[in-house]
Formats: structure tokens, C-alpha cells, sequence
């Protein structure tokens, strides 16, 4: 179901394309494009602390490596199965091209749960999945990072565990490493940082800024604590983030220490923040977010977490800008009606490609064996994604969809894909 609905909305951007150039159509290469180059399922059996044995199915879908080794990240989710990997993986493709940087698509996963595990637990499983992994990846093959569940915890086991099967230092193999064994700076806030700076260019060519705007962040992740970060250096002012059990409105601003020291510290979950922050904030149990008020929405959760019901809200509540930190967490009936009612909207594959970007930096650095400044790999994201969003507009303009994020994405993304597939036949 999500691939269909992934593929359907990079289609139904393309009728301009294929119709000014035949090329694409003549050679098949939309036909090859939603054909995975390769797709590896493997068992996971690993052992609780209390001596069980579990198994789990583990994912890489391997789907274009027509601008360089497949790149995407693994999910960690119980409802993790091949159909969302799938989605993952063409979405990846498009967004990679679009960074502009030698990376192709791929994603993976499994459907582990990781809440409730304890660190030896996840360790297990981490090694187990390795144990499979391993012999399908590699710095000129296939280079996974982390994403929903997995983060730089799961990221360290399945390193020192391909380490250890390979008996190679193979830094560009994975990443989202830590800084001390070969990671890159600002690689860990890049996704939430660069979806805030994409916003920051929305907003900049609308001759506006973020200062003073009230923002809502959803999820409570990588993606969206570091998107929060960055509103607030902005100036702009966070009031309500969210988990799968709810939301938590703050009103004079999310307390970012506070949530860090709940999620990234104690592993614990969102409905703690209201008795430890007190004052006027308060938990929402099983509440829509979209119900709060705001100038400015950043779905950072997971896909199809704003649906029609969502979209109205917000649109009735005056929202003005949603740009997506996730993964297509926009139903394709709420952006309709978004961009009906003239809500400015910008699809993940363009605004959460920081992510993604600071990771070929990471490969940049893993490569010539350097490593570079928080300031300067900051300001090469910042410029990456300046230039995502200006061919985004550049892109919708020729194709004649001025201001269409979405349109423009999808045709910059498959144009630079197609023209190389032209180039090396029909494989
Ligand atoms: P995390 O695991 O760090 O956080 C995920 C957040 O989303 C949690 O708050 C989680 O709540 C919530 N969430 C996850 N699944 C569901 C669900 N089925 N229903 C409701 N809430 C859910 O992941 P990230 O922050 O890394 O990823 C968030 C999104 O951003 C995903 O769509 C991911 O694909 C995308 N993304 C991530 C990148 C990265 O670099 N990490 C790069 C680009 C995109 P709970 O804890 O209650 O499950
Ligand atoms: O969805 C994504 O772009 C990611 N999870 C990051 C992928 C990566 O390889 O850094």
C-alpha cells in the first residue's frame, strides 16, 4: 500500500516530463525505476536476557545504484514489513539524487521492537542482524545509516559487529557513526537541521523569516529534537511535539534539555515531560497535534501521520507553511486539501535530505580520512540545502508549476536519476 501510494506521487509529477522528453519513456526507465535492483529478506534469531529465542525478519531493498553505492537508512519498528521498506527505498532515490551527491537509493529494517529491550538485548539482535548484513554492504556497495529505531546505540553494535566478521577498519561502510570512531560532526542533527533550514528558504523567499512563528514539531525522535533545536535558534517558538501515545502542548516553548534528558537519556517516553516541566504545559493522551494552533506544521514522526482530519485542523487554525521532516507522513488526500486551501507544502524528500546529505559528507570524510569542523560541515548542509530548494522552484518553474515543492522535487530527483540511466544502457 505505501509503495503504491509513493509511487503514484512521483507519477503523477512526471506527465510534463516524459511528454517534453520521449527519451524516458522510449528506454523504460520508470518501468526500471520502480523494479528494486535487489531484494534481500533474512532471518534474525537472537536471545533474550532471560534465555528465549526470538526471531525476526530483517529487510534490504536495494533499489538504484545508478548515481552511486545504494544509500538509506534502517528502521527498527514492529510494523516494519517489505511494502514500507519498499516505499522507503524508491523515496530514497529521488531524495539522494536531489542532494546532488553521488549516492544511490536503498533502505532496510526489521521489524524488532526495541522498546522495552535492554542495551544487551538490542546489542544481540544488532550483532545478528550484522551476521546476515554484513556480506551484502560495503563503502562501493551498499552503505546503511539509521532511521526510525535505530540510532547511534544500534548504529555502534552493527559496526564493531561487521568490524569483527570482516577484520577491516571499514569506516564509509555505515553512517551516523559517533564522532570518536569515524563519524561526522553534525551528521546526528542533520535531518532536523536541514528540514528547519529548508524551511528558513520557504520562508526567506517569501521575504519572511522563522522568528517570532509558532511551530509544531510531531514525533519526538532524532528528527524532530534537533528540528526544535533549530526553530528555536531561529527565533521561532515550538509549543507541542508528540509521540504514538500522544502530545504534549507547551506553550511558552518546548523545554529541549528536558525532553532530551526523557528520551535520549532515560529512553523514556513523552507523557513524562508534563510532571517534570510543570507550568502551563500539559500531555494530550491519544490527541491529534494538528489540533494545536500554529503558523507552521513539521510532521517529523512517520508515514501518514496527517491525514484529511489533521490537514483541516490546521487549515481552520490558520497554518500557513507544512514542510515534512518525515518520510511521506502526508496522506495524499491532506495535501490536496492543503494545497487547496493555499497552505504552502514541501515534501520530505526534499526537506528532510539533510539527513542523508550530511551522510555522503560522512562518506566525504571517511574516504580521504579527515575530519572536518561542527561549523563547517554545518555550513555545507546549510548550502546543500539552500541549493535542494532553489532547484525544487527552478524545476517546478520550467515545468510550468511555479511555487510547487512537489512537482518540483519529484522532477529535479527523477531527471537527474533518468539522464544517467540513459547513459550506462539498458541494466
Ligand atoms: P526516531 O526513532 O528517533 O523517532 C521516531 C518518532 O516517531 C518517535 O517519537 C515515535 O514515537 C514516532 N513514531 C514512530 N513510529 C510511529 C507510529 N507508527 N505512530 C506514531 N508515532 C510513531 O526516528 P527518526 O526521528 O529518525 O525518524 C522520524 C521520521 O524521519 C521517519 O519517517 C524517518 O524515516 C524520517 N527520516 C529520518 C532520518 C534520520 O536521519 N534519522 C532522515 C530522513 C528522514 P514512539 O516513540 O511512541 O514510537
Ligand atoms: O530517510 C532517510 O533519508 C534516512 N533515514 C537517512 C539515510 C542515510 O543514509 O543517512
Amino acid at each position: 500500500m505505501e509503495f503504491h501510494q509513493a509511487v503514484r506521487e512521483v507519477l503523477a509529477s512526471l506527465a510534463p516530463v516524459v511528454s517534453k522528453h520521449p527519451q524516458y519513456a522510449d528506454s523504460a526507465v520508470i518501468r526500471r525505476l520502480c523494479e528494486p535492483e535487489r531484494q534481500i529478506i533474512f532471518r534474525v534469531p537472537w536471545v533474550t536476557d532471560s534465555g528465549r529465542i526470538e526471531v525476526n525478519r530483517g529487510f534490504r531493498v536495494e533499489f538504484s545504484s545508478t548515481l552511486g553505492p545504494y544509500k538509506g537508512g534502517l528502521r527498527f519498528h514492529p510494523s516494519l514489513n517489505l511494502g514500507i521498506v519498499k516505499f522507503l527505498g524508491f523515496e530514497q532515490i529521488f531524495k539522494n539524487a536531489l542532494t546532488g551527491l553521488p549516492i544511490g537509493g536503498g533502505k532496510g529494517g526489521s521489524d524488532f521492537d526495541p522498546k522495552g529491550r535492554s542495551d544487551a538485548e538490542v546489542m544481540r539482535f544488532c550483532q545478528s542482524f550484522m551476521t546476515e548484513l554484513y556480506r551484502h554492504i560495503g563503502e562501493y556497495t551498499d552503505v546503511p545509516a539509521g532511521d526510525i529505531g535505530v540510532g547511534g546505540r544500534e548504529l555502534g553494535y552493527m559496526f564493531g559487529q561487521y568490524k569483527r566478521i570482516t577484520n577491516r577498519y571499514e569506516s564509509g561502510t555505515l553512517t551516523g557513526k559517533g564522532v570518536s570512531w569515524g563519524g561526522s560532526q553534525v551528521r546526528t542533527e542533520a535531518t532536523g537541521y536541514g528540514t528547519v533550514f529548508f524551511v528558513d528558504e520557504m520562508l526567506k523567499s517569501a521575504g519572511s523569516s522563522l522568528d517570532g512563528r509558532k511551530v509544531l514539531v510531531s514525533g519526538s525522535g532524532n528528527v524532530a529534537i534537533h528540528a526544535i533545536e533549530k526553530v528555536h535558534q531561529l527565533g521561532g517558538r515550538v509549543i507541542a511535539c508528540s509521540d504514538s501515545t500522544g502530545y504534549v502542548l507547551d506553550p511558552s516553548g518546548i523545554d529541549l534539555e528536558l525532553l532530551r534528558e526523557i528520551k535520549e537519556v532515560r529512553r523514556g517516553r513523552i507523557s513524562d515531560y508534563c510532571d517534570l516541566r510543570g507550568g502551563q504545559s500539559r500531555f494530550v493522551a491519544d490527541g491529534s497535534i494538528w489540533d494545536v494552533p500554529c503558523e507552521i506544521a513539521l510532521p517529523s514522526a512517520t508515514q501518514n501521520e496527517l491525514d484529511e482530519t489533521g490537514a483541516a485542523a490546521l487549515i481552520r487554525n490558520g497554518c500557513r507553511i507544512v514542510a515534512e521532516g518525515a518520510n511521506m507522513p502526508t496522506t495524499p488526500n491532506a495535501i490536496r486539501l492543503l494545497v487547496g486551501a493555499q497552505v504552502q507544502f514541501a515534501p520530505g524528500k526534499a526537506v528532510n535530505a539533510g539527513g542523508v546529505a550530511t551522510s555522503a559528507l560522512e562518506m566525504q570524510q571517511n574516504a580521504s580520512r579527515d575530519s572536518w569542523t561542527f561549523e563547517h560541515t554545518q555550513d555545507r548542509l546549510s548550502k546543500i540545502m539552500r541549493g535542494i530548494h532553489d532547484r525544487c522552484l527552478e524545476t517546478a518553474d520550467e515545468y510550468g508549476s511555479p511555487g510547487d515543492y512537489v512537482a518540483g522535487a519529484n522532477i529535479a530527483g527523477f531527471t537527474r536519476v533518468a539522464d544517467a540511466m540513459l547513459a550506462l544502457g539498458v541494466i
